[in-house]
């Protein structure tokens, strides 16, 4: 084993004495742990843990860790606290206020830290909290690096039925940030060996949208349209109103001026979120529980039942489950559908993005395995197996079994469909895309995944 000499972090290095990151990797230099853990805290962090690289519990990171920086050894993840009371307001500009700023901080932490390394010879990056992306990459995953993953491995927390990362003292109340660093430590930190979820639901409860179920599944799709409908696909989507409008008639039949003073002002000054109100409610989290333990019926009705009852536009796709889902739950809110603005622009996109789009209720009754194999530009084949089953979806790469529906046909064709600017009897007219099975079943298969 490789014998690891202890630096004296404690002393900055300047000019030619800063180390390259060469002569680091060469002499196998680590860090003290609590030397560290002190630089981040007094940068701004509220906690923070380390995690090897390499860990493989958190592979697929490393390896996106060292495509963004090829010297990455540990990952420094860190927490900063959110005003909980901002968070839980009604009123969503206080609750944005709130979340930009703490965004801000987690990258301004994020670059300190950084800078501090940098001057004692340590290589080091901050990617950010959130945005800006890796937008090119869209609609595949744009973010550098999984944070909640990455904070899990560190000890930080763990993720509640909502997905979100619950610190054991400060609950889900944080917001999270990774530096990557091209030095190593003596002693890594750990997974908590708890889950700070209470499964009291009340985040299940709250969610606008039905996104948040009470088994941990998440619907993405249903989150994505509303929560974000003034990011990414939601802001294409508008923009496509806009062009397809036609004159100002038009374009009002479509959104009302209040979205339009909504756009821009998220244009203006930062994208607005539409609800978390499944980070709001949460109770869990030692410096968070008192109130909820303390009178859970006047916790209900002063922080769940304001959001539950707020009278708001909820964003739904057509025909999904969150369109339903909003009209039965929550009546004093009204639905607008809208196009989500997720779209493959290949077939492996198609395949790898169905689990997000997957709508279990439209999915009801329906037993069946669908095989899709379509041909690329280049002749490449691309097959998929895609089995639907007890509202359950399982998709495969390959032609797997035997499957009751085969789609064949150009990947141009069937993506240029998905995407809407292809008609399906075009298609299937010009042999672009060929149906063997009941093609009753493919419009079951295409009302599971509505976008
Ligand atoms: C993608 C993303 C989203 C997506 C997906 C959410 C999710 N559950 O992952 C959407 C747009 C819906 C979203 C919403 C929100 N997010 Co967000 N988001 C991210 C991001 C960029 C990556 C998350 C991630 O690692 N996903 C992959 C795995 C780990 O997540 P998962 O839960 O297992 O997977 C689900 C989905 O992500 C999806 N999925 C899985 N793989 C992939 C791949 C692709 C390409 C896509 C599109 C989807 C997808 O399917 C899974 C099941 O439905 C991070 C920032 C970052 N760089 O890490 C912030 C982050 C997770 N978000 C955060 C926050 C605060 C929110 C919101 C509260 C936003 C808001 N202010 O309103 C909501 C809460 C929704 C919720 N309950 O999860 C915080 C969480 C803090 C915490 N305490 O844990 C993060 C860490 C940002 C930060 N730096 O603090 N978010
Ligand atoms: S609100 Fe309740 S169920 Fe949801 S994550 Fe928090 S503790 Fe868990």
């Amino acid at each position: 084993m490789k014998k690891n000499r202890k630096v004296d972090p404690g002393k900055e290095r300047q000019g030619n004495g800063v180390q390259g990151k060469k002569g680091l990797k060469k002499r196998g230099k680590s860090i003290d742990k609590d030397w560290l853990r002190r630089l981040c805290l007094e940068a701004g962090a509220d906690d923070v843990g380390f995690v090897e690289v390499d860990r493989p519990e958190i592979r697929e990171e490393g390896e996106r860790a060292r495509e963004a920086f090829s010297g990455a050894r540990t990952f420094i993840s860190f927490v900063c606290r959110v005003g909980r009371e901002n968070l839980r307001s009604p009123m969503r500009s206080v609750a944005n206020l709130e979340f930009h700023h703490v965004a801000d901080k987690v990258n301004e932490v994020g670059r300190k830290i950084v800078q501090a390394l940098e001057r004692r010879g340590i290589g080091a990056i901050n990617p950010p909290h959130g945005f800006p992306m890796e937008a090119e990459k869209w609609p595949g995953r744009i973010w550098v690096v999984s944070h909640k993953l990455v904070a899990q491995e560190a000890g930080m927390g763990v993720m509640g039925i909502h997905r979100l990362v619950i610190h054991p003292k400060f609950g889900n109340h944080i917001l999270l940030g990774t530096v990557l660093m091209d030095a190593e430590l003596e002693e890594y930190s750990q997974r908590i060996d708890f889950n700070p979820c209470l499964e009291c639901k009340l985040c299940v409860a709250a969610c606008p949208t039905g996104a948040v179920k009470s088994n941990g599944d998440f619907d993405f799709s249903a989150c994505y349209t509303h929560n974000y409908r003034e990011f990414m696909g939601g802001f294409g989507d508008w923009i496509e109103g806009v062009a397809s409008a036609g004159s100002v008639r038009g374009y009002r039949k479509r959104f009302s001026d209040q979205e339009t003073v909504s756009m821009w002002q998220s244009l203006g000054w930062g994208p607005n979120y539409k609800a978390a109100y499944c980070m709001a409610v949460c109770p869990a989290g030692e410096d968070v529980i008192g109130p909820f333990l303390g009178d859970k019926g006047g916790y209900l009705e002063d922080v769940v039942k304001p959001l539950q009852n707020k009278e708001e536009v909820v964003y739904v796709v057509k025909g999904s489950d969150a369109q339903s889902y909003v009209r039965q739950k929550f009546p004093r809110k009204t639905t607008k559908a809208v196009r989500s603005g997720l779209r493959p622009g290949k077939a492996e996109q198609f395949f790898e993005a169905l689990p997000w789009l997957f709508q279990r209720k439209q999915a009801k009754g329906l037993d069946c395995v669908y095989h899709f194999r379509l041909k690329g530009k280049n002749k490449e084949v691309k097959e998929a197996t895609i089995s639907i089953r007890n509202q359950e979806l399982k998709v495969q790469r390959g032609l797997v079994g035997k499957a009751k529906v085969l789609v064949l046909g150009r990947e141009s064709s069937w993506v240029g469909f998905v995407r809407k600017e292809k008609s399906l009897l075009g298609c299937l007219l010009t042999l672009g895309i060929v149906v063997l099975g009941d093609p009753r079943l493919l419009l079951r298969f295409g009302r599971c995944f509505p976008s």
